[in-house]
């Protein structure tokens, strides 16, 4: 490819994704609305608020693909969550209409099904259930992926994240961890897939302790190669046994069933 546009690059995940997706085009294109330092060789850094709706069409011009991280990524009041990930994601799927339908690969989250309990086996087509605004923002997204997609032909990989960080920092996360390396390959596959067409992907690892099934997603030919069983003594010596009221043992999306709506 010759260009990839990352949002959200300045975000912990973002950071991560700039040095890791080098390799899958001659140029990234990074924004976001903080700082992101210094362009490096082969990158192009792009100060936008995806809010505005001139900048991002003026953002997606010449990219190839788009990997959509930017955005609010923790629940907080209507007022973020609406310029981030509302007006945001419609400024990006408008813009990648105007620009040749770029393939996207959408940060969703599994707070859009975070109200599901933790003995229940998920697949993609059951009804969402989100855990606060935040949630409900990532099942706006994917709606609007899925209505480019049947009225425009736009091809999105709507991935359902868990928890993607360095390890899993709980007992949640023995379950909803994806690590660093399954993310890039997953991304890999989403943007070399000849026909992508708009799955839900859950963006999780091999975990033993897992809830999501993702047969759906086979045709990709992904398979993650980390478990967060290899932390479980570690985490469960430092958060275990958790009380039976405790939302982190109860609900998929943990503590965020317990946020509170933000009025600030
Ligand atoms: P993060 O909060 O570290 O990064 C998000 C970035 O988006 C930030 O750098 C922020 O400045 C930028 N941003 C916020 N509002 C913006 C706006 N209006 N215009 C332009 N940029 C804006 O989040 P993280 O962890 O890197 O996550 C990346 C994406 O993946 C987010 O969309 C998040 O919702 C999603 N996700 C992440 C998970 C994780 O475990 N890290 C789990 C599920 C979903
Ligand atoms: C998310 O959607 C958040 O962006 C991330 O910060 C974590 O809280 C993650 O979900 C999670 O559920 O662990």
């Amino acid at each position: 490819m010759q260009r990839i546009l990352i949002t959200g690059a300045a975000g912990g995940l973002g950071r991560v994704m700039r040095e890791k997706l080098k390799p899958l085009a001659e140029t990234i294109r990074l924004s976001d609305i903080s700082d992101m330092g210094e362009a490096g060789p082969n990158e192009e850094i792009v100060r936008c608020d995806l809010g505005d709706e001139a900048a991002v069409l003026d953002l997606v011009e010449g990219c190839d693909a788009i990997i959509h991280l930017g955005g609010v990524s923790v629940e907080q009041s209507f007022d973020k969550i609406l310029n981030g990930n509302i007006k945001g994601v419609y400024n990006l799927y408008e813009a990648a209409r105007a620009h040749g339908h770029p393939r996207i690969v959408f940060a969703s989250s599994n707070h859009t099904i975070g109200f599901y309990t933790q003995d229940q086996r998920l697949t993609p087509d059951m009804p969402m259930k989100p855990d606060g605004l935040y949630g409900v923002s990532k099942c706006f997204g994917e709606a609007m992926a899925s209505l480019y997609h049947s009225k425009f032909g736009q091809e999105t990989a709507i991935v359902r994240i868990g928890s993607c960080f360095p390890e899993p920092a709980n007992y949640r996360m023995l379950s909803t961890w994806m690590s660093f390396d399954d993310f890039t390959a997953l991304i890999g596959r989403c943007l070399s897939v000849p026909r992508l067409g708009c799955p839900i992907i859950w963006g999780a690892s091999d975990n033993d302790r897992g809830w999501w099934d993702n047969s759906a997603a086979g045709f990709l030919g992904w398979r993650p190669k980390d478990n967060a069983e290899v932390y479980a003594a570690s985490v469960l010596a430092k958060d275990g046994p958790l009380a039976a009221d405790d939302p982190n043992a109860i609900y998929q999306g943990g503590m965020f069933t317990r946020d509170p709506i933000h009025k600030t």
